[in-house]
């Protein structure tokens, strides 16, 4: 039940992080949904990935729409600002937030219903206007809440639990990411917790867009036989390009990789991005390279999975609209009215 708060109680030896605080200190209420569905992995990810970067838990505000994906935020990071919006409206919301407080870390949690049916229009702004943001879709190609109908994201030929074959051409939000501009772009599968944790960790210190889509099998309505968003289908055909490794600034660079295997991108906050390469001739900062690859491997049967994007050097919206540095609500009543002559100026500017 989601009013169930866990026990407060802390066993001494638990490994704490810089802060001090030990992985339970980023849990949330008990868990509601289905035992073994894929999105409770996703926020056990997310957990250990804000545990291992330090993160303040005060500095994260999560947002979601609806869905059982997007129930989530309830389940970790209890102590973090959190705001359940409306059904394909969290990108419009986390706009908004983002521009009247810039100090704070976002993380929309959605689902493939949430973003790519109902949210499409929500989804393709936030990612084109590089809002500096983690989003996170929990990627299961139904509407798991409303008991399984096929979303956007279901693949063209794949057999719903009653046996419908759905006719449609499935929508792939990684393509999409990147055809609109999103300056981190991830697919990752829930089942495979030492890949996803540090796309997370990766997502969360990045500068812009950063968009990881995750396979996350509904057990309920989308683990069949005939589905493409099963735990068997999805093991059984996916292919890592990458394994990731996120150091911090101020951690020193030590690797266990062997030279060669290596490429290293410097993130804009200093943190690095330690990446094994899979596929040796695959380059993660071509963005025309990563489209053309993702649709081979698909034409293939893969589903392409890591890094596939990313630009270290992106701007981000108040980049773009010059805003000030300060959260507005911090702002003073002169600085937020400045009164009749500056609107004056304003609008003589626009005649
Ligand atoms: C405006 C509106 N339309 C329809 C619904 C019904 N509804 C609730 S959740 C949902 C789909 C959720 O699917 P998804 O985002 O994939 O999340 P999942 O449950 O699969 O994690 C729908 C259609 C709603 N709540 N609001
Ligand atoms: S219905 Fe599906 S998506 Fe929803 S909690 Fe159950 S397994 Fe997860
Ligand atoms: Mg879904």
């Amino acid at each position: 039940m989601t009013y169930i708060a866990k026990p407060a109680f802390h066993h001494p030896s638990l490994q704490k992080n810089a802060l001090g605080f030990t992985r339970r200190d980023y849990e949330g209420k008990v868990s509601t949904l289905c035992a073994g569905c894929g999105h409770d992995s996703i926020s056990a990810a997310i957990v250990q990935a804000c545990f291992e970067i330090d993160l303040e838990p005060h500095r994260l505000a999560k947002l979601s729409g609806i869905g059982c994906s997007s129930k989530t935020p309830d389940y970790f990071l209890g102590a973090s600002h959190g705001f359940n919006t409306v059904h394909g409206r969290m990108p419009s919301v986390l706009t908004g937030a983002n521009l009247a407080n810039r100090e704070l870390i976002y993380l929309g949690v959605s689902g493939d219903g949430d973003s790519a049916s109902i949210g499409l229009g929500q989804f393709a702004h936030v990612m084109r206007r590089g809002v500096n943001m983690t989003y996170i879709v929990e990627n299961n190609g139904v509407y798991g809440l409303t008991k399984g109908q096929f979303s956007a994201t279901a693949d063209k030929g794949s057999k719903s639990k009653k046996g419908v074959v759905n006719s449609d051409a499935g929508i792939d939000m990684v393509a999409l990411a990147l055809q609109l501009g999103a300056s981190f772009v991830a697919r990752s599968f829930s089942g495979d917790k030492d890949q996803l944790a540090p796309l997370i960790k990766a997502a969360l210190t990045h500068k812009g867009a950063a968009f990881i889509d995750v396979l996350s099998p509904c057990i309920a309505f989308n683990n069949h036989k005939g589905s493409t968003k099963s735990f068997d289908w999805v093991r059984e055909h996916n292919e890592a390009v990458n394994r990731l490794d996120v150091l911090l600034g101020r951690l020193p660079v030590t690797t266990q990789y062997e030279p060669g295997e290596l490429v290293e991108v410097q993130q804009h906050d200093g943190s690095l991005l330690m990446l094994r390469k899979v596929a040796a001739d695959y380059d993660p900062t071509d963005r025309v390279r990563a489209m053309s690859y993702l649709q081979e491997r698909q034409a293939a049967g893969e589903i392409v999975t890591g890094l596939l994007y990313v630009d270290p050097d992106a701007d981000d919206l108040h980049d773009a609209l010059g805003t000030v540095h300060r959260p507005l609500n911090q702002l003073s009543d002169r600085e937020l009215t400045p009164g009749a002559a500056a609107l004056a100026g304003i609008n003589a500017a626009l005649r």
